[in-house]
């Protein structure tokens, strides 16, 4: 479409996979936009592919007439490789006359320190605002969700194209409103996306996001094999299989594609499935890594997020396995056949484990609001994630109910809905877990989940023994527990007869 002479509303920077899907979603709900990317040609070829959109897509050929092309204040929108890319642009954008006044939203997968340091960095001479992106090129083109952190006063300006080209969700069941098609946006329904704190915030949110979706996408993954070996079953039934679970609490996105990934056929032989044809070597881009790293950082036990980063990492030393596995002994699974009712307990085994995950990845958010010194609204986060990401699912409307309910919730294993939901699966969640420790099927990222489980539940834990050898052999001290906490104490070991000190 022309430009008419009129300034765009928006501008975006980086045509590939997500800038070229979210501008179109932008131009579809009106709003007219300039487009520029370092290897012009890309621009060119997407602006003339795309010129019937509702609103005026403007290509750009350089920087300058990119700016120019701009209504003021400018809120420019980045979809680069994230990294130094991101610091590039910037410098491009000031070298080209981007005034103090105009906001650049990072929109790529940003560290959120590093969108911490760019705001300070770039104080002063332009606005820098982060915002997750979530939900693949899909999203993108037809509704993502959207998680943005910054300064509230560039949220104002960029608010108004955010809510509209977030996902909807219907207010009256909590599911996201379905049916967006080229030039044709859903209209009305709640939008999965609201400002969620100053800085990092958003990024760091969006890390969060991600650490989940390596869980749950394992989680997945374990519950393929264990229902696999456990019951020798084909690929399209075990599709059906997640099909069922797909109309239960197991509702999902991640769900719903494990079944359609499980029924596809190799397309080089249709008469193999394509998932038996796929390598067993996990990639990844660093987003789980950064959670379980700030995990780390901030002392919380997300013990089944770093769980699902390992398992990735162990899936990619595929030959180290396949020598091991001549070496190693151990069960070997596949030699007996469990009934079918294995596959409700798996059922089971897998919704515990997935709201032990979403428990942890809430509670290195709640721990990091304080480090960070930003107040997150845990029932918002858990309702943006309703629509529009990859983790969305018909379980994070009852998150989203349980921090309604208590706003102040430490932990999601203790709202009264998920305590009942854990109560009824764990019996089958354990016995799961003893199946697979005996058959030898690794299935970690269960274990964990479990381990994490009875770990928070346990009024007393074997770290007493534990402190007891730190004062042995390094003097670190012990709290006691007929004494106030915060009073430390130290024995000269190893006369255990000796009196105790305190320090
Ligand atoms: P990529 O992450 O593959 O980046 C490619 C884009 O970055 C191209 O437009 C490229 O321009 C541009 N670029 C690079 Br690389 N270095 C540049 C530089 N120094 N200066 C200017 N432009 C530069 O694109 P993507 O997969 O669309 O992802 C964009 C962002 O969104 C990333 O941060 C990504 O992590 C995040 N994200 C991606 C997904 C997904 O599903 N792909 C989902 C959610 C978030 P060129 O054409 O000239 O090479």
């Amino acid at each position: 479409m022309a430009n008419n002479g009129q300034a765009a509303d928006v501008g975006l920077i980086g045509l590939a996979v997500m800038g070229r899907n979210l501008a179109l979603n932008i131009a579809d709900h009106g709003f007219s936009i300039a487009v520029f990317n370092r290897t012009t040609s890309v621009m060119q070829q997407f602006v003339a592919e795309n010129s019937q959109t509702p609103g005026a897509l403007i290509g750009c050929e350089s920087l300058g007439v990119f700016l120019a092309a701009l209504k003021s204040p400018r809120v420019i929108i980045v979809l680069v490789k994230a990294g130094p890319a991101v610091d590039d642009v910037v410098e491009q954008l000031l070298a080209a006359g981007l005034q103090p006044e105009d906001v650049v939203v990072d929109a790529g997968n940003s560290n959120w320190n590093d969108t911490i340091r760019r705001e300070k960095q770039y104080a002063q001479r332009l606005k820098f605002f982060g915002s997750g992106v979530s939900g693949g090129e899909l999203g993108a083109r037809f509704g993502p969700s959207l998680m943005p952190g910054g300064d509230p006063d560039s949220w104002r300006h960029l608010k108004p194209i955010w809510e509209a080209i977030a996902a909807k969700i219907d207010p009256a069941t909590g599911k996201p409103i379905p049916g967006a098609a080229p030039g044709h946006p859903v209209t009305g329904g709640v939008a999965c996306t609201a400002y969620l704190g100053p800085n990092g915030a958003g990024h760091y949110v969006k890390m969060v996001h991600n650490g989940i979706e390596y869980v749950d996408m394992q989680l997945i993954s374990e519950a393929y094999y264990l229902l696999r070996h456990l019951l020798q079953l084909a690929p399209d039934e075990l599709a059906d299989i997640f099909t069922r679970w797909n109309e239960g609490e197991l509702d999902s996105y991640l769900i719903e594609i494990t079944a359609d990934v499980l029924r596809q056929r190799d397309p080089t032989n249709p008469k193999k499935f394509l998932v038996d044809c796929i390598l067993d070597a996990a990639g990844q881009k660093g987003t789980g890594q950064w959670t379980a790293g700030s995990a780390l950082d901030l002392g919380v036990p997300a013990n089944s997020i770093a769980e699902a980063v390992f398992a990735r990492c162990m899936s990619a030393v595929k030959e180290e396995r396949v020598v091991a596995a001549k070496k190693l002994r151990g069960p070997v699974p596949g030699k007996r056949k469990y009934p079918r009712k294995i596959i409700e307990a798996i059922r089971q085994a897998l919704y515990c484990s997935k709201i032990c995950a979403y428990a942890q990845g809430f509670q290195l958010m709640r721990q990091a609001q304080q480090d960070y010194h930003w107040k997150l609204d845990f029932g918002t986060i858990a309702s943006i994630w309703r629509g529009g990401c990859i983790i969305r699912a018909r379980f994070l409307q009852k998150i989203t109910e349980a921090y309604q309910r208590q706003p102040e919730l430490v932990n999601l294993l203790l709202d009264p809905y998920f305590r009942r939901q854990v109560r009824v699966g764990q019996d089958s969640w354990r016995q799961v877990v003893m199946l697979a420790a005996r058959h030898g099927l690794p299935a970690p990222a269960f274990m964990s989940a479990l381990a994490y489980y009875d770990a928070y539940r346990a009024a007393v834990l074997p770290a007493n023994l534990l402190q007891g050898q730190r004062d042995y052999f390094g003097a670190h001290t012990y709290e006691r527990v007929d004494a106030p906490r915060g009073k430390f104490f130290h024995v000269n070991w190893p006369d255990p007869q000796r009196p105790q000190i305190e320090v």
